[in-house]
């Protein structure tokens, strides 16, 4: 995405929450219309700030008021009125607004009644038992909202950020840095580049010849809002989200070592460490420097973390490996696993059109971006008619496949699924008659609605989808969305087991707000020998590129290429999807 509208969306989807909280509703008028916008900014192939206020508000999803704040964003790098709703809504009631069960009616009560602007102030209110007192709350409610906030672990002091917030800002932060005449390379390194799915701050590692030039260009970054310090090879500031980022500059001969150090794990970390005293050397942030008793006088310097890792006699360990969980004894014996790759994919099959509400992009666009991207084959699967403000109708989705097949004939090179997104109700049944799900190509059954329901009747409803003739994949299986709102629960070995005895497949989905299914459940799966699917939910071309995301949550789990359908080959690939709907 062009710079400027990466940074028109984040003051969008800002000023959206901010009015939110102002008119006390998520369906106020201005508050869709920034939602939109935003989105209609995030899919858009023009850079705005090549854009007049009349053309933005050519743009499907745009109003005229909106163009205009779009303009003033990419004028002055901020919007007046979301300057006003910053100063009249302190950060703190954004948090409370996160808080899954809480409205902005719930947040406006909390203050109104008791004077609760933070998840700090509802915590003590829960503890004293205030909150279950308040009009239309109760004791239910006041349980629920508690359960929330520990099970995201809003409450903590030491907040930890979902990889999709800490990751976009930290790519427009490494992006800023390599844009500097005066630095040679920047990387991210940390939990971020472990793939975690929560981050606790952002560590920067960067090459220069000039250390101080490139902190003072840092901490002047557009993304920077305070700076916490700034010495002449460190420097830590707060982004406008919140998130703290720590830039480390070293020298091109200190890379090696230093990105091993700062990404960590500390627990792998500490492993190299005694390996390298068990050779006479001590590792640090900048070197291997010989120790007593060793045979060599000067120091190793490391260029490359392949370099550290050899001079350990180890092979290169991924960074998604790296939380000492049995990765350095798999190296030792030469049994790494061969994880898949982003270039294994042969298709995506979880995708959106404009055809169900929440795509923004017709067919065509979706088709040539999946070529672009050397795919082989590729799945609309729209709504079902059940999800009310999206799905399509039996009609729309005949309509739908005779448009593709149509389209077929005109891009060749792509063979093109005609799938669905089903909704796998509370009893697990799913949308239309059994008859017309059977016409698909490609059906993924995903859990949108009932996400308060005991494990029981979850693994129940789950199970019945699998067992469903025609699904061939549960699309992001637990429902979770990271630091907002938790999954379902569910019985993992009873769905596993399912999966593997029907031949359904367990997506992977690429999303950054979801990576569903967790690692553990890839890492349970691969243990019984359940069949993945790695798919983006694309609703747009460029999410196409989240495979990326996708592929290092399978690579954190130690997934090889072989256990991925969407790996293999068209004509193995359209054998097997047929072999799960036949049941055999
Ligand atoms: P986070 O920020 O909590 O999500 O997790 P990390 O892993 O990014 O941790 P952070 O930011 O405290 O430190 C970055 C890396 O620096 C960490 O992964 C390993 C390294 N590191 C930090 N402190 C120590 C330490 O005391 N000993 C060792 N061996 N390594 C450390
Ligand atoms: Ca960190
Ligand atoms: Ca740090
Ligand atoms: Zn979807």
């Amino acid at each position: 995405m062009a710079r400027a509208n990466d940074n028109v969306v984040r003051l969008l989807k800002e000023l959206a929450t901010l009015t939110e909280i102002d008119e006390q509703s998520r369906q106020a008028f201005r508050v869709r219309a920034y939602e939109n916008a935003a989105r209609a900014v995030e899919t858009l192939s023009r850079d705005v700030s090549t854009m007049s206020a009349a053309q933005l508000a050519e743009v499907k999803g745009i109003g005229k008021s909106t163009a205009a704040k779009i303009r003033q964003a990419v004028d002055d790098g901020t919007i007046d009125k979301l300057e006003q709703l910053r100063a009249k809504h302190p950060a703190g009631k954004v948090a409370l607004l996160k808080v899954p069960g809480l409205g902005a009616k719930g947040l406006a009560l909390l203050e109104q009644e008791l004077g609760i602007v933070d998840v700090e102030g509802l915590k003590a209110a829960l503890d004293d038992g205030s909150i279950a007192g308040l009009p239309g709350m109760g004791e239910k409610t006041a349980h629920n909202l508690k359960e929330a906030i520990d099970k995201l672990g809003l409450g903590s002091k030491e907040q930890r950020f979902p990889i999709a917030r800490a990751h976009a800002a930290a790519e427009r932060l490494v992006e800023d840095l390599r844009a500097l005449d005066v630095v040679d390379r920047a990387e991210y390194a940390g939990s971020l580049r472990r793939f975690r799915e929560t981050i606790g701050d952002v560590d920067i590692l960067a090459v220069s010849k000039d250390p101080d030039s490139v902190m003072v260009a840092f901490v002047g970054f557009d993304d920077v809002d305070s700076v916490i310090a700034k010495g002449s090879s460190k420097s830590s500031v707060v982004t406008r989200d919140g998130l703290q980022v720590d830039l480390r500059v070293v020298a091109a001969d200190e890379w090696g070592c230093a990105l091993v150090y700062f990404t960590g794990s500390k627990a792998h970390n500490i492993r190299l460490r005694q390996r390298a005293l068990e050779r006479h050397l001590t590792l640090n942030e900048y070197e291997l420097a010989p120790t007593e008793g060793s045979r060599r006088s000067r120091p190793i310097r490391c260029k490359h973390e392949e370099d550290v890792y050899k001079a350990l006699d180890l092979p290169w360990i991924t960074p998604e490996l790296r939380e000492d969980t049995g990765e350095i004894e798999a190296a030792e014996a030469s049994r790494l696993p061969d994880l898949i790759t982003v270039e294994d994919l042969r298709g995506d099959l979880h995708d959106h059109s404009d055809w169900s509400g929440d795509g923004t992009q017709p067919m065509t666009a979706m088709i040539e971006g999946a070529i672009e991207r050397g795919l082989d084959y590729f799945a609309f699967t729209d709504h079902a008619e059940d999800l009310s403000i999206n799905g399509v109708s039996r009609t729309g989705m005949k309509k739908q496949r005779t448009e593709l097949r149509r389209l077929q004939e005109v891009y060749p090179q792509l063979r093109l699924l005609h799938g669905v997104e089903l909704n796998i109700d509370a009893d697990g049944s799913v949308d239309y008659d059994p008859a017309f799900v059977g016409t698909f190509d490609w059906c993924v059954a995903s859990v949108h609605s009932h996400f308060r329901r005991s494990v029981a009747e979850q693994t129940k409803r789950v199970v019945a989808a699998i067992r469903n003739p025609a699904v061939n994949v549960i699309g992001h299986l637990t429902g979770r969305r990271i630091g907002q709102r938790p999954g379902i629960d569910l019985d993992v070995e009873v769905v596993l087991d399912a999966a593997v005895e029907t031949g359904t497949a367990i997506e992977i989905n690429s999303n950054l707000a979801r990576l569903d299914a967790p690692i553990e459940v890839i890492r349970e799966g691969m243990a019984r020998g359940v069949t993945f699917v790695i798919s983006t939910d694309a609703h747009a071309v460029v999410e196409l590129d989240n495979r990326r995301h996708g592929i290092r949550q399978a690579r954190r789990a130690g997934l090889s290429a072989d256990l991925v359908a969407n790996t293999w080959d068209t004509e193995r690939f359209l054998a097997w999807a047929a072999d799960v709907r036949s049941g055999t």
